[in-house]
């Protein structure tokens, strides 16, 4: 497994960051952990439904979005808010989504990211596609997948695999080994040895990382975009990470874990290690630390309100996002919906 920082702070060979980018990757960190507790937050008082947080995964969002050009393509799940917002999906428009309103679906022009997708692997095919139609258009944009353990489970992970393998398509496969599909254990989803493995059997190269090592996950991501770019073909990288919350807000992991367990991986937490970095090299004191906190805490506050303030949705609006002509069915959906709302 590669690991070039330690849970110490202390590099283990060359950084592959600059001191620069490291505190910019670390400051994009805090704000991701602002987002996440936010969300939680917000639900918990009724302004977002069920909410699935990503604490302790940060450093393989962020490290591994960091990898990418503008232009490439980031298709997530439910739980990458963090990675989506590094290619520039807006905050507010993840809020909105997570408030039940369609319009936080609306990607902005020029935003290479897709809408989350729930349906647990079935971005991934969307990804090699979108690679695909980029290499058939002389493009050099590549796709960022990200998914979990669970995930690699289903049908669609293995149909996505191997077209990207056969098709050789700009594809990165980014699995957060989170070490749980909700209740069910890593070691219950599946016998292989690590999921890295399981790009064997469809001839794409497999990397096992320290996903709550930002220096590790940058790296194997970057030699991963590299590698699509140039026309070699998908990586699959498995970075090997906690959730350290709940597995949405409707979760109690007290039913299936101990916190023994959770403790281990708190002393893992992923900003602590970049802290202790910066701290030793004296690029991080609690001046800056607390500035930064209190600028993303205002730039959160910024984006609930932002997604807040917006009109009601008009209940009719949501049969219009599917097709461009809706459907005689459509209509008729739509006309009853909008009886039943007044
Ligand atoms: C196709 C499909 N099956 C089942 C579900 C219900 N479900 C939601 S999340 C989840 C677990 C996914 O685990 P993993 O892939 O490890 O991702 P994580 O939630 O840990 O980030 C399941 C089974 C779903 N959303 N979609
Ligand atoms: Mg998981």
């Amino acid at each position: 497994m590669l690991q070039i920082l330690t849970p110490e702070g202390k590099t283990v060979g060359e950084p592959p960051l600059r001191l620069e980018l490291t505190r910019r990757l670390y400051r994009a960190m805090v704000a991701a952990r602002t987002y996440d507790r936010k969300c939680a937050s917000l639900q918990k008082q009724g302004r977002l439904a069920t909410y699935a947080p990503f604490e302790g995964q940060e450093a393989a969002q962020v490290g591994s979005a960091a990898a990418l050009s503008p232009d490439d393509w980031v298709v997530a799940s439910y739980r990458d808010a963090a990675a989506m917002w590094m290619q520039g999906y807006p905050w507010e428009l993840l809020i909105l989504g997570r408030s039940g309103d369609e319009r936080g679906g609306a990607v902005p022009e020029g935003v290479p990211v897709l809408p989350p997708s729930i349906t647990v692997g079935a971005h991934m095919l969307h990804a090699v596609g979108l690679g695909w139609a980029a290499r058939l258009r002389g493009e050099s944009r590549i796709a960022m997948t990200y998914f979990g353990d669970g995930a690699t489970s289903e049908g669609d992970f293995h149909e996505a695999m191997n077209f990207a393998g056969v098709f050789r398509t700009p594809t990165v496969f980014l699995c957060q080994n989170n070490q749980y599909a909700i209740s069910l254990a890593r070691a219950e989803q599946t016998r292989s040895e690590t999921i890295a493995q399981k790009g064997d059997a469809y001839g794409v190269p497999g990397v096992q990382v320290d996903g709550n090592d930002l220096m590790a996950v940058y790296a194997a991501s970057k030699r991963a975009v590299a590698r699509a770019r140039s026309g070699e073909g998908p990586t699959l990288i498995e970075a090997v990470t906690y959730r350290l919350g709940p597995h949405t807000t409707a979760d109690d992991p007290a039913r299936y874990r101990d916190s023994a367990e959770e403790s281990r991986w708190r002393a893992r937490d992923p900003l602590e290690r970049v802290r202790r970095y910066l701290e030793a090299a004296g690029a991080w004191d609690e001046a800056w630390q607390k500035q930064i906190e209190a600028e993303e805490a205002a730039e959160m506050e910024r984006a609930v309100q932002a997604a807040e303030s917006l009109p009601p949705l008009d209940a009719g609006d949501i049969f219009g996002a599917m097709f461009g002509e809706p459907t005689p069915q459509l209509v008729e959906q739509r006309a009853e919906a909008m009886r039943e709302t007044g």
